[in-house]
This record gives C-alpha cells, structure tokens and sequence, in this order.
C-alpha cells in the first residue's frame, strides 16, 4: 500500500524561502510517491495574535503558493485546518495524553514566550494539536525542516504512549529532513532561521517578492569581511546561507556551488545568488496570480476538506472509542 505524507505550514505570514526550500520543494517531491495531505494550519497560527483580514489573506495566499508550486490536487490532498474539526477535537484529546513539563521543554515554545508577558496557553499546548495533525491520517512520513524535528519526537512519544494507555490505533510517523537547506538563516542575523513573521523584512526573501526586492535584500545580507566564497557555517554563516540557498534551487551539493565563485568576489557571488532565485521564482509567481483570485482555488480547498473529513473522521471515531468517549459508535 501507498505509504502517507503529511505536512502542514502556518498561515502566519508570507512564504519564505525558508518554508519553501526546507518544506514546499519537499512536498512537490514527494507527491508522486506517496498519499499526500499537506494543511494550511490556521488553528495553530492563532496561537500569537492575528489581524483577522491578514490572516483570511494568508491563508489564501497559502493555497494558491501551495498550487502555484507545483503541488497538484489530483495526486495531493490540500485543505485548511480549521476546516476540518476533527484536528481541534483529536488535539484536545491529546492535549490530555501530553504532559506540561514536556510541552514547556519545546524550543519553539521557549523561543516565542520568551519575554512576552502573557503568552497563550495554546502556545503551549501547540505541539498536541500537530500531533493531532499527523496522526489522524495514518501518517507514515512528515516532512519538515530542521526546526520541527523535536516537535516529531513529541508526537511519536504522544502516539507511542496513547497506544500503551488506551489502543494501538496510531502509526508512528518518520520525520523527513531535506540534506540542503533543511534549515535557512535570516539574512540579517545569520545564525538565526529565516522565520516568516521576523518583524526586519530584510531578515528574509518571500515567494512573492519582486525582483527588485530580491536583489536589494541578497546585496544587503550580512557576510564578513573576508571576500572568500566559502561554505564555513561557524565562521562564515552568511555566506554559507547564501550557498545553501543556491545549492538547493540547483539541486546540487553545496562544494559545487562553492567551486563555481572560487576566486570570486562577493558583490559577482551577490548577484548571482540574486539571479538564481530571481529565475526560479519567476514560474511560481505568475502561477499564483494566476489562482489567487480563481474560483478553481476554493474547489480545490472544498475537495481537499472534503477528503481530509472523511479520512480524519474515521480515526477520530477510533479515538473516542480507544478513550470511552460519548457512546460507543462504528
Ligand atoms: P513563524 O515565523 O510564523 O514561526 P516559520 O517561517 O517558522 O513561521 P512555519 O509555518 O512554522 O514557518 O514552518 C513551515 C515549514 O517550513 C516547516 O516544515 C518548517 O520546518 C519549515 N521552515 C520554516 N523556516 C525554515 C527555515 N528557515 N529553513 C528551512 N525550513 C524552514
Ligand atoms: N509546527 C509546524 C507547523 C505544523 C506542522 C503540522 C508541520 C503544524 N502541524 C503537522 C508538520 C505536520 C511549524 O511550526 N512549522
């Protein structure tokens, strides 16, 4: 039987190369080879505040760049979150398996709340919802970046223990880490991830920006003073971003892309980068304006709720039985 993938980004701001090479590009990959369900995951990107107009526009936009990338709907499930209740359920339910003290050992959730004074407890229990997420199609394999694979670790641990406490219904879910490009730095503090709400917009590239844009945020990224193209993440981490970024648009190891600027300076190393990116985006931007305003995109997102309704149901159902909630029921 076809193995399943399932992935999910928030909808918490613009796409960024980041999300793009450490998660879309995957996604597009794999989507031959595996039953796919990639999710728009608003319920977890209200665990900071939103705008509600920037957020219902977010999470269009999502959908059209998880279209306009090459994600096709005949072969790939895509839906939104909320739009299938079963998450919010299933992710209570689990929220109840999770312990606080592993829940406040997540980095992500050490670094959002760091010296915020009121953080939202959905912030904390974050991690159950994604497992909630994953768990509820049967999921085989997740693919992320680097930045997830704790959040991975929780959910095998979640599933693991709901199986011992209550049925084992749940499949264990692989994580699936990019080699290139599995974790993309900001381009103004490089030893920092390109994250999509960074409030510097210098800090990172989006899938939309134009290429005027893109050119004078590769020229202003932060290198050092050696003029050496060079991949060396602790001593030259801006310039081996920028490798990074090359190495995975091309799909080539980074010592290629690295032999290519030997002897070359940074402002000629700059503009190729710029170039690279410039090119690769340039299909992907006007397939997106293509759908964004498209009723083929909301058809897309009905089938895609619809299929992920029926599948997460059924698990769900398994759930409330495993945990004797309700009535029992078939
Ligand atoms: P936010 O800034 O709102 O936390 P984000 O930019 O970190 O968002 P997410 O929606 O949390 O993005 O992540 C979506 C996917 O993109 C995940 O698989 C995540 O691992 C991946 N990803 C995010 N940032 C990077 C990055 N800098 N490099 C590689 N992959 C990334
Ligand atoms: N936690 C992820 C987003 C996310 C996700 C998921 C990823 C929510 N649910 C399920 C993979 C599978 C993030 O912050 N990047």
């Amino acid at each position: 039987m076809m193995k399943t993938i399932f992935s999910g980004i928030q909808p918490s701001g613009m796409i960024t190369l980041g999300n793009y090479i450490g998660a879309l590009k995957q996604f597009v990959e794999l989507q031959d080879d595996y039953n796919c369900y990639f999710c728009i995951v608003d319920e977890h990107a209200i665990t900071v505040q939103q705008d509600r107009l920037e957020l219902r526009k977010n999470i269009r936009s999502l959908a059209a760049l998880y279209v306009a990338v090459g994600l096709d709907p005949a072969k790939a499930t895509l839906f939104i979150q909320s739009e299938v209740p079963a998450h919010a359920q299933a992710g209570w339910m689990l929220q109840c398996v999770a312990y606080i003290g592993e829940l406040e050992r997540m980095t992500q959730f050490k670094d959002k709340s760091a010296g915020k004074e009121a953080v939202s407890a959905g912030l904390l229990t974050y991690p159950p919802l994604m497992a909630a997420d994953i768990l509820l199609y049967n999921t085989d394999i997740v693919p992320v970046g680097e930045d997830q694979k704790q959040h991975l670790e929780l959910t095998r641990d979640l599933a693991e223990r709901f199986n011992k406490k209550y049925n084992d219904i749940f499949t264990i879910p692989e994580v699936r880490i990019p080699k290139e490009g599995a974790r993309i730095m900001s381009l103004q503090e490089p030893t920092k991830k390109m994250s999509k709400s960074d409030p510097n917009q210098k800090a990172f590239i989006t899938l939309l920006d134009d290429p005027k844009q893109i050119e004078k945020k590769v020229k202003s990224a932060v290198t050092d003073s050696d003029g050496i193209v060079k991949y060396d993440k602790e001593n030259k981490p801006g310039v081996s971003n920028l490798l990074s970024i090359c190495a995975a648009f091309e799909g080539v190891p980074v010592a290629e892309v690295e032999k290519r600027f030997d002897g070359k300076g940074y402002g000629h190393f700059k503009q190729e980068v710029a170039d690279i990116i410039i090119r690769n985006l340039a299909p992907i931007q006007s397939r997106y304006h293509e759908l964004i305003n498209s009723d083929e995109l909301d058809r897309i997102l009905d089938e895609g709720a619809e299929k992920a309704r029926r599948t997460a149901g059924k698990t769900l159902k398994k759930m409330e039985n495993a945990m004797g909630l309700g009535r029992k029921r078939k």
